[in-house]
């Protein structure tokens, strides 16, 4: 049998997009490596993505369109053929849309394929139908709105210029599993010299390589950010010269850090105020200071603000004018490349309603007009939405009819009426545009689709031709959207030489070029720490004081190291060394309620009762309990997991998800 090696590119919703090789005979993939001459991945690739032909060839991978027999949620499907799939939907579609409208029609998707076609074609379809728009913010919008209140459209920094700083703030984010070339990044930092400090809400796997370490109370960054400028302004430890030239708003900024806030600050986050000087000292001696700032912080109800008040921090330093520090965390790639090819936003109809995808509880329980059907890719929300109870009931309701793109039989897909086969990143084309590196990479099949699995673009253009959609756009390949797509995209060519431009076309990483430090792309052209066009009350960065309600105990869920989102829980390697679904308490908080580790626990609020295995340990702040991972309905307890206990509440900013923003109540608990 003859093989050989081909280059890919990670399809995650993860911010390294590791360039790949695969070993393969054009029919399966073999054995899967980091590519060696990508520029980040340089050879080295997670434990999930190293066996990605596990995933490719798993067992349980759906080959065929299925067409429920059972009860929604139960399971059972038979086989049926793509012709009568494509029938079932489309004459379900136009019957809904004649007596209906087509908003009636929801499209529920995000990052489970991140890369442009896939992810974004299937935003044009839908706009073409006249469906009702998704709110796709279920992730990191707030942080990316905090970040452009200040900065703007500001270049993000590429996280390999943290090995030239020499101190490293980690501010909650797992970088060891979510994050892990950036990680390296900071691993070799510390070889070389730097400090590194961790912030977080519990000791997570990169503690291990933190000097320090201060456990904050969850949702209260901005106040120990907003202290810790107190305490360099207190001691004049500012940079004035960056200030004066780049900073618009300081003066006013500085003035509000009064001595009484900052007790407040202080007694609200948990961290007392010699550790805010410390960490004002810290800050403000280093020669070239990086925040690697992580998005679950900025899932809280003031996370915009409290990521504007840990990059204020950066504009005192001066280090955001610094080409080896600065705030690491927050890049995009998009604008190299014409995504708008893809998406069509031209074609979304005016007046059609928006449902915000952290209340898809309500949108399949409570809204009016009702949705009568969702088509659900790239996306898992019986797993992974908020509101978990909510979902699945809306997820039963007999009248709701559903279609489910899938690689696996996920728990949504369980619910769906019909359930169609997608294929993986190694059996169709696409481009990346990464989110944690400056590197554009372009990906050609490696190998045949997997039985009759198709991609999203495919089956939209299937579907496209049944509803009658006549554009000349759905005609075209994989392929040949890929090539238009870049062919509209001339500031590939004004970005890259030619050399560059080549060489990405034969599918190696490429990097985009890096801006000038100093180069502030805001209305004023510098860092606004005002920011005039937010009203009065949010102008200035301010700690946002939130009520936390009844409950006593903050929940934070947290990702795990073996799996990614609900993303390769298919395979069982991974899934068994990540173990039972638990939940982390604290010492003195078991104690109250008379819990050991490993009994089982239940955690309620109003929301729901979810039953976890207690791991008692001194890890986690008191007053605060963490869960890891996201499981499916056969790894639980009671059916439920940590994503029933989440409210469907939205950000300061942004409209996105409010996941560690929750409070339950613990008891010890017996399975009856
Ligand atoms: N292995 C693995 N990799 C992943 C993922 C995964 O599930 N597993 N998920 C992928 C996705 S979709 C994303 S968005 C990224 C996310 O990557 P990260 O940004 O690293 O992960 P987050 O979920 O944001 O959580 C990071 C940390 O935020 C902390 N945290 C929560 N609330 C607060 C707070 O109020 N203050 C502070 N200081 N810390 C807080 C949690 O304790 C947690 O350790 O990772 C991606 N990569
Ligand atoms: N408890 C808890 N909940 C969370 C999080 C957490 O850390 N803890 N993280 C939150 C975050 S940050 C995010 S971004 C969301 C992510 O939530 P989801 O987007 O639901 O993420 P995944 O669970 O990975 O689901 C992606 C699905 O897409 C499928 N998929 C992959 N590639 C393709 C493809 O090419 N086509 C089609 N049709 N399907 C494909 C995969 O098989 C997988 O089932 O979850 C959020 N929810
Ligand atoms: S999941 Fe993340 S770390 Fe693993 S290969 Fe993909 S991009 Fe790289
Ligand atoms: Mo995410």
């Amino acid at each position: 049998m003859k093989t050989y090696w081909k280059r890919s590119v990670c399809p995650y919703d993860c911010p390294d997009e590791c360039g790949l090789i695969m070993e393969t005979d054009g029919k399966t993939v073999f054995r899967v490596k980091g590519d060696p001459k990508h520029p980040s991945a340089k050879g080295f690739v997670c434990r999930k993505m190293n066996h990605y032909e596990k995933t490719i060839h798993h067992p349980n991978r759906i080959l065929t369109p299925l067409k429920r027999i059972g009860k929604k949620g139960e399971g059972r499907f038979e086989e049926i053929s793509w012709e009568n799939a494509l029938t079932i939907i489309s004459n379900k579609w136009k019957e809904i849309i004649d007596q209906y409208g087509a908003e009636a029609i929801l499209p529920y998707s995000y990052g489970g394929n991140e890369h442009t076609i896939q992810n974004k074609s299937g935003e044009a379809f839908f706009y073409k139908l006249g469906a009702s728009n998704l709110e796709r913010t279920i992730c990191s919008k707030a942080k990316g709105v905090g970040y452009k209140q200040i900065l703007g459209d500001t270049q993000g920094k590429d996280p390999s210029i943290m090995e030239q700083s020499d101190l490293i703030i980690i501010w909650g984010c797992n970088a060891a599993a979510t994050y892990i070339h950036a990680y390296q990044n900071i691993i070799q930092a510390k070889k070389n010299g730097a400090k590194i400090i961790l912030i977080e809400t519990y000791e997570t796997p990169v503690s291990k390589t933190a000097d320090e370490i201060f456990l904050v109370r969850p949702g209260m960054d901005g106040a120990l950010a907003l202290g810790i400028a107190y305490y360099m302004k207190k001691h004049q430890w500012l940079n004035l010269d960056f200030m004066k030239s780049h900073v618009y708003g300081w003066e006013e900024f500085l003035d509000t850090l009064t001595d009484e806030a900052a007790e407040e600050f202080s007694e609200d986050c948990g961290i007392n105020p010699e550790q805010m000087k410390h960490l004002a000292q810290m800050l403000s001696q280093a020669s070239h200071p990086s925040i690697l700032i992580g998005s679950g912080l900025s899932r809280h109800r003031n996370g915009a603000m409290n990521v504007r008040c840990i990059i204020a921090l950066q504009a005192l330093t001066g280090a955001l004018g610094d080409s080896k520090g600065g705030i690491i965390g927050e890049l995009s790639t998009g604008y190299a490349l014409n995504r708008d090819y893809a998406s069509k936003p031209e074609w979304k109809q005016p007046h059609t309603r928006t449902i915000n995808m952290n209340q898809l509880g309500d949108a399949l329980c409570d809204i009016e007009p009702p949705v009568r059907s969702i088509y659900v890719y790239n996306m898992n929300p019986a797993n992974t939405a908020p509101g978990q109870a909510k979902v699945l009931k809306g997820l039963a309701r007999e009248d709701l009819f559903t279609v489910v793109h899938e690689r696996f039989l996920t728990d949504t897909a369980k619910y769906a009426d019909i359930v169609l086969p997608a294929d993986t990143s190694a059996e169709h084309a696409d481009l990346a545009t990464p989110y944690g590196h400056l590197i554009l990479q372009r990906s050609y099949p490696v190998i045949e689709p997997v039985g009759q699995a198709k991609s999203n673009w495919d089956v939209f253009r299937l579907l496209a031709e049944r509803m009658g959609f006549q554009e000349n756009f759905w005609k075209l390949s994989c392929d040949q959207l890929a090539d238009a797509i870049v062919d509209h995209s001339p500031q590939l060519k004004q970005l890259w030489t030619e050399e560059e431009y080549q060489r990405y076309q034969e599918g190696y990483g490429v990097c985009l070029p890096v801006e000038s430090p100093l180069t502030f792309k805001t209305p004023s052209g510098k860092v606004e720490l005002i920011n005039e066009t937010l009203g009065k009350k949010d102008r200035i960065p301010h700690y946002m004081k939130l009520d936390h309600g009844v409950y006593p105990i903050h929940l934070v869920s947290a990702p795990h190291v073996q799996t990614l989102n609900s993303t390769f829980t298919e395979r069982k390697e991974l899934t068994e060394k990540r173990g039972k679904m638990t939940l982390k308490i604290h010492p003195s908080d078991a104690l109250q309620r008379n819990i050991s580790n490993g009994d089982l626990v239940t955690a309620y609020n109003d929301h729901a009762e979810v039953v976890f295995l207690a791991e008692v340990t001194k890890k986690v702040k008191q007053g605060t309990a963490v869960a890891e991972g996201v499981f499916q309905a056969v790894q639980t307890y009671n059916g439920l997991t940590v994503n029933a206990l989440m409210s469907q509440q939205l950000t300061d900013y942004g409209e996105a998800s409010t996941l560690n923003d929750n409070r339950i109540e613990i008891r010890k608990t017996k399975l009856g």
